[in-house]
């Protein structure tokens, strides 16, 4: 120090340990059979939409043939499918429910 001479060492970068968790989208796909009432219900139950939002979502599915619902980690995706999918075998709708990687 204080020679007049630059200043040299190795600059180390250290990536946070902490690492962003893979996420994955619960996705609603459109049938011919199932009632739109249902579908927001499903909407309303099982991913905490108000009944305006709800239906928002339902009408693009039924419009477009998919629509998202939410996007969670690989546990919690999983378990909303299956919670959609047993209600709609309950009331013997053949709405589809499905994940796919973000
Ligand atoms: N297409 C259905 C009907 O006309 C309504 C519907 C909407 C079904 C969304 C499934 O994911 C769905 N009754």
């Amino acid at each position: 120090q204080g020679d007049g001479l630059p200043t040299t060492g190795v600059v180390t970068k250290t990536r946070p340990k902490t690492k962003k968790p893979a996420m994955y989208k619960v996705l609603l796909l459109n049938d011919d059979y199932t009632p739109m009432e249902f579908v927001v219900l499903v909407l309303e139950q099982f991913f905490a939409k108000g009944r305006e939002e709800a239906t928002a979502i339902m009408l693009q599915v039924h419009r477009k043939g998919v629509g998202v619902c939410g996007v969670f980690t690989y546990e919690i995706a999983e378990t909303k499918v299956n919670q959609v999918m047993d209600l709609a075998r309950q009331n013997q709708h053949p709405l589809q429910c499905t994940i796919e990687k973000e």
